[in-house]
């Protein structure tokens, strides 16, 4: 093979040895070739380095990334602490940027308003700009990643290119190797690609110098994303939000779902099955808390691909292998299962908390607050400020941790299978703390789509601006969604009506508030509202028909409370949590219709679904004369 040509550039510079050059001849793929040799060139780094699936090859990045104290190693074997970067609360890279997150339109196409758009031609023009000398003095560490399970119709493949060893380890953790994959591509351009550089880095440990200059570009013409100046994962790691970005492309021109869902198998007490779900929450809504309830098993929490499957069901799979967890309130009694996982010895990066004495400590753990040590603001000590005065909380509240699913006791039995797991229904979830009742089943397939589409989310105090605003998120998925909304609502619809046993759809809340604004659920509760949903699906349960959709009868969840919680369930808890809010309803369905009519061509059912609603909302307020309908009047 005449490698020479292809990558001309990095041999005259002399970045690659013979070792590195023969693992790259071996996938026998020029396009991979062009590609590292046209970003090696730009960004210009001192060396390149080639990692294969082996063994050896996976620990010089982990042993790099320590050298280069991209990590610090803790007390407990295997865990480690990444730090993004240290900063004052208004600027910082320990969340996703989304005002620099942006897609290539080429001239003259449609831009959907959801969509953070620049000009094609403009962009790159930008950010090649900005990438030129960025890796100057970095090591190039290229790696090759499976999107989903080896040897499977879901997966897709993955190139990454990155000098963050930070960034490799992670993907390590949280995705499956592809070196062996990419060999079998018999040399075909269908893999996406991933450029990253942490870009010029200051200080011990080592974080990005200039986040003013941090871009995400996404190039879905050429499924490549080019990101630079950062290493919060949200905006570095290729395959994280930056491939789902380029997964929702494609499938929205095929016939299939990228979505931003956990996978579950529930495990119903007495009954000898396993059911499996997924569920769509926003970031900070409950979603790695509902893919690891106790008891129960999990595929995956973040990212996942659907296909109709030849029984008719949906199957999905977990496009990752681990968890990138938030880890504020993470502690023994409300997450037990991640408590266990992150306190005991394993692979472990902890990101942007607080370390003492090499022990890693975060907000709401329930331990009492160290005075001082190293978190994301560098050294720091109780009523530290930042230069706006704010205080510095001790860990930061996006602060984070990754760990392999196969490592926990609840890892599913299924996480690797090709074939994905088959779907009995989808769970979409909001923060909403006066609106929707904790459980709600979809009349149909139709009515679920909507449900997926109306979810809204409070903003909390963590983030910056008014407190309880409400932002919709279809399907948890606008910050990722690359084409219009009318396309995506109609590959949703589509995909159902094809097949035989679409998922059942349920909208849950854990997030309701009494008028003191205390919550009304305790955090395992949700256990009831997954079990009852599985219940549903198997005809297990009887349901109220409401106006808005099926609900729970009240003994059937007194017995869930009784047997999964060991908690009595009253009917005043009841009527609170599960009362039929009409205005509150009816405002809400105005606020999805002014939202929708923002985009062109939004299909036809989804203004009809949102009409029937309406006038079945209008009709029992008439009837029953209240604004407030207790669910112990429907039948
Ligand atoms: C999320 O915010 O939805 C996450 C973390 O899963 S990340 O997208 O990486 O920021
Ligand atoms: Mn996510």
């Amino acid at each position: 093979m005449d490698s020479g040509n292809y990558l001309k550039d990095i041999l005259d510079l002399n970045l690659l040895d013979k070792e590195n050059l023969q693992k790259l001849e071996a996938l026998e793929n020029n396009h991979i070739l062009e590609i590292i040799n046209e970003y090696v060139a730009l960004c210009k780094p001192s060396k390149v380095t080639i990692i294969t699936d082996s063994q050896e090859d996976v620990d010089y990045v982990r042993y790099k990334s320590i050298e280069k104290s991209e990590e610090i190693k803790l007390s407990i074997e295997g865990h480690s602490v990444h730090y993004d970067a240290f900063i004052n609360m208004g600027n910082h890279d320990q969340a996703r940027d989304k005002a620099n997150t942006k897609v290539l339109i080429p001239a003259g196409q449609y831009k959907s308003p959801w969509i953070n758009t620049i000009d094609r031609k403009k962009g790159l023009t930008e950010i090649l700009d900005i990438m030129d000398g960025c890796m100057k003095d970095h090591e190039c560490i290229i790696r090759f990643f499976c999107l989903g399970p080896k040897d499977s119709k879901f997966s897709l493949l993955a190139l990454q290119l990155t000098d963050s060893f930070y960034v490799c380890h992670s993907e390590d953790i949280l995705y499956r190797s592809g070196y062996e994959e990419f060999k079998k591509l018999n040399g075909s351009k269908d893999f996406f690609s991933f450029i990253h550089s942490s870009g010029e880095l200051i200080g011990n440990p080592p974080v990005t110098k200039n986040l003013d200059n941090r871009r995400i570009y996404v190039d879905l013409q050429e499924g490549k994303v080019l990101t630079v100046n950062n290493q919060y994962a949200g905006n570095s790691l290729g395959l994280k939000k930056l491939a789902l970005r380029l997964a929702i492309h494609k499938s929205n021109n095929e016939d299939w779902l990228a979505e931003h869902d956990f996978i579950l198998g529930v495990h119903p007490k007495g009954k000898n099955r396993i059911s499996y779900f997924c569920g769509a929450y926003p970031s900070a809504c409950g979603k790695t808390s509902t893919a690891m309830l106790p008891n129960q098993t999990i595929v995956g929490d973040d990212v996942a691909y659907l296909r109709p499957w030849s029984d008719g069901y949906a199957h999905a799979v977990n496009i990752e292998q681990g968890i990138f967890g938030i880890i504020k309130d993470v502690n023994p009694k409300d997450d037990p299962v991640i408590w266990g996982a992150i306190t005991t010895p394993r692979e472990t990066i902890f990101s942007n908390v607080l370390v003492l004495n090499k022990k890693p400590y975060w907000l709401g753990d329930g331990r009492d607050v160290p005075e001082e040590g190293m978190n994301f603001s560098g050294n720091w000590s109780k009523n530290k400020k930042d230069d706006d005065n704010r205080n510095i909380p001790h860990a930061h509240p996006n602060a984070r941790y990754t760990i392999r699913i196969e490592e926990l006791s609840n890892a599913d039995k299924n996480l690797h299978n090709p074939d994905g797991v088959p779907l009995e229904g989808i769970f979409y979830g909001g923060r909403d703390s006066d609106t929707m009742p904790p459980v709600l089943e979809s009349f149909n397939w139709e009515h679920g789509v909507f449900l997926g589409a109306s979810i809204e989310s409070e903003t909390t105090s963590a983030t910056i601006g008014m407190e309880g605003v409400r932002k919709a998120s279809p399907m948890a998925n606008l910050d990722f969604i690359v084409v219009p909304l009318s396309k995506y609502l109609e590959n949703h619809k589509k995909f159902g009506d094809r097949l035989e046993h679409p998922p059942k759809v349920f909208a849950t809340n854990y997030f309701l508030k009494n008028d003191k604004g205390e919550y009304l659920n305790g955090m395992l509760d949700k256990l009831c509202w997954i079990l009852w949903a599985e219940g549903r699906a198997h005809g297990d349960f009887e349901a109220l028909k409401t106006p808005i959709g099926y609900i729970p009868k009240f003994e059937d969840l007194k017995m869930l409370f009784d047997q999964n919680l060991d908690k009595s369930y009253t009917k005043e808890n009841y009527e609170r949590q599960f009362s039929i809010r009409v205005s509150k309803l009816l405002n809400k369905l105005n606020r999805i219709e002014k939202m929708y009519k923002k985009e062109e061509n939004i299909p036809q059912f989804f203004w009809s679904t949102i009409d029937t609603l309406k006038a079945k909302l209008n009709q029992l307020v008439s009837e029953k004369g209240e604004d407030i309908i207790s669910p112990f009047q429907f039948k």
